[in-house]
């Protein structure tokens, strides 16, 4: 059999924050897309990353950032994201349900690429008038706001319906999977039909202090898995 590609986004707010700049010269040569938490305390509880860590990261990283947005109103940040370096820009579902349109045409007017964010409790539904606007869809596998949290199964059924609807609208756009992607679910999580797994704490930064070896026994885990 001739697995399927995968993309592996790390996430950055589960880096040794002592340690940036080395990671991200080990990170840049072998991800795919940068995700980068951005929380607002109301959204969810807690803080992460920030715009101007994105700023500050951006002359360190040759590959696409994403920012996935844990805030109450994403409208108000879109074009600093935008300034910042984001490559997507990537807001809740329920935080653009009156105005999804407006934030969608100004993520794409400020040059970057549309993505949403859909909670384990929330289905497709929500975001199925515009996903022919949308170049990226995250499924959330975890409530959000925390790393290191338990994956939720219910989500691989919400994964292979919308690989179904993805191919019932003749749309392309990656399905990227967000929470506890590590040994014990790339199996489930390649079947069903992801593309792109966010790897944080359980999947890549806790395998090995060393992080050029935690990315190789990552890879390993992974391709014993789904062999
Ligand atoms: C959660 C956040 C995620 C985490 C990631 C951590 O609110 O959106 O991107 O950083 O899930 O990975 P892990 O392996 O600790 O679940
Ligand atoms: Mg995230």
């Amino acid at each position: 059999m001739d697995p399927r590609k995968m993309m592996f986004a790390p996430s950055l707010m589960c880096m040794d924050i002592l340690h940036v700049e080395e990671q991200l010269a080990v990170l840049d040569p072998r991800c795919d897309i940068y995700h980068v938490d951005i929380m607002d305390g109301n959204y969810v509880k807690n803080f992460a990353c920030s715009i101007d860590f994105v700023k500050a990261i951006k002359a360190h990283t040759t590959k696409p950032i994403d920012m996935h947005l844990m805030v109450l109103h994403p409208a108000e940040y879109l074009e600093a994201c935008a300034r910042a370096g984001a490559d997507y820009i990537s807001p809740h579902a329920d935080t653009i349900t009156r105005d999804a349109f407006r934030p969608l045409d100004t993520i794409r007017g400020a040059g970057c690429k549309t993505g949403v964010v859909l909670n384990p409790s929330e289905p497709l539904e929500m975001i199925r008038r515009y996903l022919g606007r949308l170049d990226k869809v995250t499924l959330l596998t975890v409530d959000p706001g925390y790393a290191g949290q338990k994956f939720v199964p219910e989500i691989l059924n919400k994964v292979r319906e919308l690989v179904d609807l993805r191919e019932e609208m003749g749309l392309s756009f990656p399905i990227e999977i967000d929470g506890s992607c590590n040994e014990k679910t790339y199996r489930r999580l390649y079947e069903a039909g992801a593309d792109v797994l966010i790897v944080g704490t359980s999947g890549l930064f806790n395998l090995d202090p060393d992080l050029a070896v935690a990315w190789d026994k990552m890879m390993a885990i992974y391709q014993r898995e789904i062999r």
